[in-house]
């Protein structure tokens, strides 16, 4: 229970977030600029679109608009996961799903560490996609060595905000000005280095393995590797950032674009290169940082999301498609299978979705004929249907995030190496799973409507 002196971890969160998109917009000016045209796109979008503008005045959205909706980091040990995840409860940041991206050739398995009720995502659904590299898939034995030698040596909290994570553990909160410290010295752990650790030929022996050990290895700290904006509009993004001088990736990940949007478009821009000084003061450069925006649709049940792994690996068939136009299009074709509106994927149980009493339910509900079940409510104007948005990630969109930042290498060797159980192990605790928590949501709002409702 929350005391009355504590503030609420979903505050917490919303105070970092603001810190952390200040903080980037200073280390990344080219991602402030991106942040310019997504709110322009957006308000373009809303006044050519008065439905939406009007859906998301009436759910309070359009105030939450222009707030992050995630970022990224990568750690190098179990202490520092275990250490983070600590951390990320305090701001109400609990890990959900396990994401193994060997499989696209890229040494980390991952979670996000996102808020999972209602109330809370409402507040601020800001999440942080966090990776841990897999020393063990690295095969040159004297390199695994050396970079686990530097990680052991490094500690990325500051001496107070691990005092307060403590704090919140035992006072099970923290007061504001606790909060407030705790913000700031948590943003430590994430601002960038332009100093390495280790000399210019450790970087690049480690980079020569793959360029991501270098950036987990080398650095004093996890720097946020990007944050992420929410659009209304990801293709007329993507269409107008070469006109504003940003270089986007090739193409938009995720599915193609339909009148009910399904779980989650997202595209980047380009990482940059930036000045290093290594130790032994020899310059040089290191690329890992960028920005991206996403926009997200509707949660899919298993049997949906089996539906679009099926057509996203069909619309792969055709190889490697890089003009975005042609790849977009190709994919169109191939989700006509994917019915695209909001009765069938229900009937289908292709997506989840909030039930909840419509203003004159019950009005209705007395001379309603046939009801026998949540469908004949729906039809008789009971109860309105509304579909869950997805708060989760996709592995093979991450995976395109990836490479697209780590100039398109991955390696073989790393391949298909799921494993949950030792990521959960580092980690401290199990990841939670993201169609439990869609489900029971979706069963809550069932059983609430049906008692608000006097049939
Ligand atoms: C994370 C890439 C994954 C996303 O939005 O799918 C990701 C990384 O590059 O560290 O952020
Ligand atoms: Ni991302």
């Amino acid at each position: 229970m929350l005391r009355s002196h504590h503030v609420s971890p979903d505050l917490i969160r919303d105070m970092f977030s603001k810190a952390m998109s200040e903080m980037y917009q200073k280390e990344v000016p080219l991602y402030a600029d991106l942040l310019d045209l997504v709110a322009r796109a957006n308000r373009t979008e809303l006044e050519n679109n008065e439905a939406l503008r009007l859906r998301m005045e009436k759910s309070g959205e359009l105030d939450r608009l222009e707030v992050e909706r995630h970022g990224a980091i990568r750690v190098g040990t179990a202490e520092e996961l275990s250490v983070l995840c600590r951390l990320f409860a305090v701001m109400g940041m609990y890990p959900v799903g396990y994401y193994d991206l060997t499989e696209a050739g890229v040494p980390v398995h991952s979670t996000a560490f996102r808020p999972i009720s209602e109330e809370s995502l409402q507040k601020n659904p800001f999440r942080i996609f966090t990776s841990l590299l897999r020393l063990e898939l690295i095969e040159n034995e004297k390199l695994r060595a050396i970079a686990s030698e530097i990680l052991s040596s490094r500690d990325i909290f500051t001496k107070r905000a691990l005092e307060l994570i403590e704090i919140h553990e035992n006072q099970n909160g923290l007061r504001l000005e606790q909060a407030e410290e705790f913000v700031a010295e948590a943003l430590e752990t994430f601002r960038w280095h332009g100093d390495s650790t280790v000399d210019k030929d450790i970087y690049e022996a480690l980079h020569a393995e793959h360029r991501l050990i270098a950036d987990v290895v080398c650095f004093r700290g996890p720097h946020i590797n990007h944050l992420t904006p929410r659009t209304l509009n990801i293709d007329e993004v993507q269409r107008l950032m070469p006109l504003h001088g940003i270089s986007p990736k090739a193409i938009i990940e995720g599915p193609p674009r339909r009148d009910c949007p399904i779980l989650l478009r997202q595209t980047s821009f380009k990482a940059l290169d930036e000045p290093v000084n290594f130790s032994g003061d020899r310059q040089g450069s290191h690329t890992a940082r960028f920005g991206e925006i996403e926009q997200r649709g509707a949660a899919l049940t298993k049997k949906g999301r089996e539906l679009y792994d099926r057509l996203l690996r069909q619309s792969q068939n055709k190889g490697s498609i890089t003009d975005n136009n042609e790849y977009q299009n190709n994919l169109k074709d191939v989700f006509s299978e994917f019915p695209d509106n909001e009765t069938t994927l229900r009937k289908h149980g292709l997506v989840f979705f909030y039930y909840q009493p419509t203003s004159d339910a019950n009005t209705k509900a007395r001379t309603a004929a046939k009801i026998e079940n949540l469908e004949d409510l729906i039809q008789s104007g009971i109860v309105s249907a509304t579909p869950i948005t997805y708060e989760d990630f996709l592995p093979v969109s991450a995976a395109g995030i990836f490479h697209s930042n780590l100039g398109g290498e991955s390696n073989s060797m790393y391949e298909g190496n799921p494993n949950k159980a030792e990521f959960e192990k580092c980690l401290g605790t199990s990841v939670n799973d993201e169609i439990d928590i869609y489900a029971e949501i979706e069963r809550k709002s069932i059983a609430n409507t049906l008692k608000r409702i006097n049939l």
